[in-house]
């Protein structure tokens, strides 16, 4: 019964999910959902891409939590066009679905944007499932959460299209084995393009920044 109930509301999302995808193409953007565990440093990482990325390219960000702005905040800093969901109106979901983020993108406005990034709330579980009409799905994994977790949380690793080791400045000080780290998300999902980086030190920031301005260039044609 449980499993009929999710197959509906998966279903349900997946309708919705198409507009968006309609909508993000009329509008001429490219869509990334930016996933990872509370604290992984995507509002960081975000931070320095924006800061980078900006005024050459047009960023906007959706980021969603359960309470505060304080993620929307942060962002705002870098002169990105930010809007925050939460989501405890709603039930505290945690995840963020496809209506609240076309309502969102609707409230931001997309037509002056190149590349939409969707923070999406910091659960390594849910928002795997939930399909926004997002043209690329990033997982983001760091040093401090343990090596272990692609096989544990397989689903965030096999729906990502990119992943991103974040916090490797930390590696001289913990006994994190980043190379285990990576063989473990191939074991998942083999030829998943992994980019380390410290959004800290900026180190290896350069390879992801490449990455995005190629995957906006091929939607957008700029
Ligand atoms: N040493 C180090 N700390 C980092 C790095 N990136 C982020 N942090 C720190 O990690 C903490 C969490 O970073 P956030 O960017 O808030 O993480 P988040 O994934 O956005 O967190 P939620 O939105 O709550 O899920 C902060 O104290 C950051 O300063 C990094 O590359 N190196
Ligand atoms: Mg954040």
């Amino acid at each position: 019964m449980e499993i009929n109930i999710q197959k509906k509301v998966l279903q349900a999302n997946e309708t919705e999910a198409d507009k968006n995808r309609k909508f993000f193409k009329d509008q001429n953007v490219f869509v990334l959902n930016l996933m990872s565990s509370p604290g992984s440093g995507k509002t960081q990482t975000l931070c320095k891409t924006l800061t980078k990325l900006m005024p050459g390219m047009r960023v906007g960000v959706i980021v969603g939590d359960i309470c505060t702005t304080n993620d929307a905040d942060r962002l705002a800093v870098t002169g990105a066009k930010v809007t925050q969901i939460n989501t405890d109106q709603f039930g505290g979901d945690c995840h963020l679905a496809a209506p609240l983020i076309l309502s969102s993108a609707k409230t931001l406005g997309c037509e002056d944007l190149d590349l939409l990034i969707v923070e999406n709330i910091g659960n390594l579980v849910c928002p795997a499932e939930f399909d926004i009409g997002e043209d690329a799905k990033a997982v983001m994994l760091s040093v401090t959460e343990g090596e272990d977790k692609p096989l544990k949380y397989p689903l965030m690793f096999r729906v990502a299209d990119i992943a991103i080791l974040n916090k490797i400045d930390l590696l001289p000080y913990l006994d994190f084995d980043a190379k285990l780290a990576v063989n473990n998300m191939k074991q998942v999902h083999p030829h998943l393009p992994v980019f380390e980086i410290s959004a800290k030190t900026e180190q290896g920031l350069e390879p992801w920044l490449e990455w995005l301005k190629i995957k906006v260039f091929e939607k957008t044609g700029r």
